[in-house]
């Protein structure tokens, strides 16, 4: 009888922590190329980000977290849908329409009885389905006095600057547009920190006497690796002087200078006046500098980046320093505006009730490898910032299970951003549906290690021919080896040793002493295009 009433006891126990699972809310933060390598709780060579920080201290921060196909539209209808591009049809940004009557994670929350709120970036090009309330920004969206889409299909510009804009709105929809009764989702989208990287104006000065870190793998000649020699996401070489680097003068063309002039002009008169005093005077000091940039930007466009003569490299240093610059700045805001949402869910007195997740739809390059862009199944790209700020009831779960062996904050398991639906409805108590290719993060989050996690990811981008020039190439990593194949107009393998080659330059495929490593990481990638039934394992024998 004693016995019994104990085990009763024990199941009494768990109740409170079920039923108040059903109420979890969810605010996930998603910016647009925010890596890693520009967030100081991951890397503190470049840039202080307190706010994105404070979520990892208050929580926890994963140390591998990857996508599934390093590119806006498809990575954010992975995240919605659960599952690999192949599986929910978004493969591309350029020729794909999201499919909206197809299962996601918001609609299903929804049937839970969730209310749910989209705002931001989108990018799937169909209206959004399975939310509420939605107000989106246009494809790319604009960084200055922006358009929104409104759910009655119409437009509105707001007056501002995005990254503000998209939290204001955040916070007016928590404070005054939801149904309190209900638990919610809420997806923020930012723009922020994509190309053009056009700073918010009060921070036009911030980390001009930074003199940023050059990455050791910045003059790569890519030997031995021939997708990487036909790319075009180059600093020195395919970084527009004008609308990346913003050396604007009136009467020198560039591919992108008109498109430049149609962003910057969107400012307000004292707004565009700050703006172009600004980088008109660093225009001038250029121009003082490099009076012969056409012929040394000729060279860096023709010559190996090792052979580049010491002007050129100049250069290509400075376009770095401007590059580095002015992300550095546009993280700043989005810092900022963490914080805000952040005090504002204290202060609301949600945080109690709510997971906070931090997040990118990529990594992005740094000047490693000499690149800016994504795409690439190499680490800058694949991997992804992923923190999270747990519900007090699942932060106490997480502190109970971790009694005895403390509690660092960090999440080794290898995480993909197809787990982030199943791990959302498990939250909410739903049922996570069987066809979806992720897996819930629950059991990470509340301290346990599963024997059976997974040991290896996939990764299958597309876009090929398009922008950048990066070809078509489907993944397996396992932690330590990465094995890819470039596909299409090319037939390459690449295999990478991570732990004694961390830069990934040195490919070894085919190479004598890694035929066993080659023949499990083959074996490992046909299980997995077999286990999410990628077609493109008809196509290859592998
Ligand atoms: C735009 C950018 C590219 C970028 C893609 C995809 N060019 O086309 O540099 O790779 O978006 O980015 S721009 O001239 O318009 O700035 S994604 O993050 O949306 O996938
Ligand atoms: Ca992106």
């Amino acid at each position: 009888m004693k016995q019994t009433y104990g085990k009763m006891a024990a199941v009494l126990s768990l109740l409170p922590i079920a039923a108040s699972a059903q109420r979890y809310n969810v605010v996930y933060i998603m910016t647009d190329d925010h890596t890693a390598q520009m967030m100081s709780c991951y890397d503190r060579s470049h840039i202080q980000t307190p706010n994105l920080d404070r979520i990892a201290e208050n929580g926890l921060r994963f140390t591998q977290s990857y996508v599934a196909n390093s590119l806006s539209g498809p990575s954010r209808a992975c995240m919605i849908t659960g599952k690999h591009s192949h599986n929910n049809g978004f493969t591309n940004n350029e020729h794909g329409i999201f499919d909206g009557s197809q299962q996601t994670m918001p609609k299903l929350l929804q049937q839970a009885g969730y209310e749910t709120a989209l705002i931001g970036k989108w990018h799937l090009v169909s209206d959004p389905t399975g939310f509420d309330f939605w107000n989106i920004v246009p494809g790319q969206g604009d960084y200055y006095n922006p358009p929104f889409i409104n759910m009655d299909g119409t437009t509105s510009t707001e007056k501002g600057y995005l990254t503000n804009i998209i939290t204001d709105k955040a916070i007016d929809w928590l404070e005054n547009k939801r149904d309190k009764e209900k638990p919610f989702l809420i997806l923020v989208h930012h723009k922020a920190i994509h190309r053009d990287w056009l700073p918010e104006i009060k921070y036009l000065h911030e980390y001009e006497d930074q003199e940023f870190q050059l990455p050791d793998t910045f003059y790569d000649d890519f030997d031995g690796r021939r997708a990487a020699q036909t790319q075009e996401m180059h600093i020195a070489k395919d970084m527009d002087l004008v609308y990346d680097t913003k050396m604007y003068q009136p009467y020198e063309h560039t591919r992108l200078s008109e498109h430049y002039k149609n962003m910057v002009t969107r400012l307000d008169g004292r707004d565009q006046l700050a703006y172009s005093f600004f980088y008109d005077s660093l225009t001038v000091d250029f121009l003082n500098r490099f009076p012969d940039f056409h012929e040394l930007q000729n060279e860096l466009e023709t010559q190996k980046p090792s052979q580049y003569s010491e002007r050129a490299r100049a250069l290509a240093e400075f376009k770095y320093q401007r590059y580095m610059r002015d992300y550095a700045k546009v993280v700043k805001t989005l810092d900022d505006n963490v914080g805000r949402l952040l005090d504002y869910l204290e202060n609301a007195g949600l945080t109690d009730s709510t997971l906070i997740v931090y997040t990118s739809d990529q990594g992005f390059y740094m000047g490693e490898h000499g690149w800016f862009d994504k795409r690439f199944m190499y680490q800058e790209s694949f991997a992804t910032p992923l923190v999270m700020q747990l519900p007090r009831t699942l932060q106490k779960e997480r502190e109970a299970n971790l009694h005895d062996k403390g509690d660092d904050g960090l999440i080794h398991e290898m995480v993909q951003n197809i787990d982030y639906a199943p791990t959302f409805l498990e939250l909410a108590g739903a049922q996570v549906p069987a066809d979806m290719d992720g897996v819930s993060l629950l059991p990470l989050l509340k301290g346990e290690h599963p024997k059976n996690w997974r040991h290896s990811l996939y990764y299958h981008y597309y876009e090929f021919p398009a922008e950048h020039s990066v070809k078509r190439h489907y993944g397996v990593f396992d932690g330590r080896y990465k094995l890819i194949h470039f596909y299409q107009d090319i037939d390459a393998w690449e295999l990478y040793d991570l732990q004694a080659d961390p830069h990934e330059l040195h490919n070894i495929y085919g190479q004598p002493g890694t035929e066993k490593a080659t023949r499990r990481m083959r074996k490992e990638l046909k299980r997995l295009q077999l286990q999410y039934h990628d077609p493109i394992l008809n196509d290859f024998t592998l």
